[in-house]
C-alpha cells in the first residue's frame, strides 16, 4: 500500500495514527506528495487532496474517513470502528465532530492568511471561532466516557489528529482551561507511540508560514 502523505495535514495524520495503533504501519509506503503537485494526484484524487492510499490492488481510496473504514478491515485487532450497535453511530459521530473541529481549524487559517488583509471577511472568522469553541467542548463531554486503558476507538484516533492540528497552528489558543478533562485526555494520548511518531512539521525547503493575521480567539462565554 501506499499512502500520499503531508508533513502537515492533520488529514493525513489521522490515517498515520490509525496505521500505528493498528499495527498496519509498516505495510504501508509513505510519499510526500504536497496538494499542489497536481499532475502527481489528480489521477488519483479528483479533488486533487490528500490524503490519498493506493491500496495495492488497483484502487486509490479517499479521503480520510475512507481510507480508516478500508484499513478497519484491515487488522485482526479490536475493530476501532465498530460494526454495529450504538457504539457505532457514537465513533463516527465522534469522528465527524474531530473533523469538523479540523475542517473548521483549517478555514480560519486559510482566511486569516488571506493578502492583503483587508480581504479577510471576519464574519467568516467569528463563524469558524464558533465552530472551534463549540467542537472542543463537546469534545471535553466526549473524553469522560475515554477511560485509559481501555482500547482506543476511531473517535479518540480523530480527536488526537484534530488535537494535534490545534497545538501545531494554534499554539496560543486557550482551549485547555475550559475544557479540562480533554486536556487531561490529549496530554495522555500525547504519550503514545503513534502520536509522537506521526509530528507534524514544516514542509523542508518552503518558507515557514506566517502566523494568522486575526490571532485565534476563546470566542464561547462559559
Ligand atoms: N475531508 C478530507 C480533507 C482532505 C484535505 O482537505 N486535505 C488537504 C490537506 S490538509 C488538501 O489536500 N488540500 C489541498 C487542496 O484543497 O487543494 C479528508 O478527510 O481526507
Amino acid at each position: 500500500m501506499r499512502l500520499h502523505s503531508s508533513y502537515t495535514s492533520p488529514y493525513v495524520r489521522k490515517v498515520k495514527i490509525f496505521l500505528y495503533e493498528t499495527g498496519l504501519r509498516d505495510e504501508v509506503e509513505e510519499v510526500y506528495t504536497h496538494p499542489a503537485d497536481e499532475p502527481a494526484l489528480r489521477p488519483l484524487n479528483p479533488l486533487g487532496k490528500i490524503p490519498v492510499l493506493e491500496t495495492g490492488e488497483g484502487t486509490a481510496l479517499y479521503d480520510s474517513v475512507v481510507i480508516c473504514a478500508w484499513l478497519d478491515t484491515r487488522h485482526c485487532g479490536v475493530q476501532r470502528i465498530p460494526e454495529a450497535g450504538p457504539a457505532r453511530w457514537r465513533v463516527l459521530r465522534g469522528e465527524a465532530l474531530a473533523d469538523g473541529l479540523t475542517d473548521a481549524a483549517n478555514l480560519r487559517r486559510n482566511e486569516a492568511l488571506r493578502e492583503p488583509a483587508s480581504l479577510i471577511s471576519r464574519d467568516f472568522i467569528a463563524r469558524q471561532d464558533l465552530a472551534i469553541c463549540h467542537a472542543l467542548l463537546a469534545l471535553d463531554e466526549a473524553a469522560v466516557a475515554w477511560e485509559a486503558g481501555a482500547p482506543v476507538l476511531h473517535d479518540q484516533i480523530s480527536a488526537a489528529a484534530a488535537l494535534g492540528y490545534i497545538a501545531f497552528r494554534y499554539g496560543d489558543l486557550p482551549w485547555r482551561e475550559h475544557c479540562p478533562r480533554l486536556a487531561d485526555w490529549f496530554r495522555r494520548f500525547s504519550a503514545r507511540g503513534s502520536f509522537g511518531a506521526t509530528l507534524p512539521r514544516e514542509w523542508p525547503g518552503r518558507p515557514a508560514p506566517p502566523p494568522q493575521a486575526v490571532p485565534p480567539a476563546w470566542s464561547v462565554a462559559l
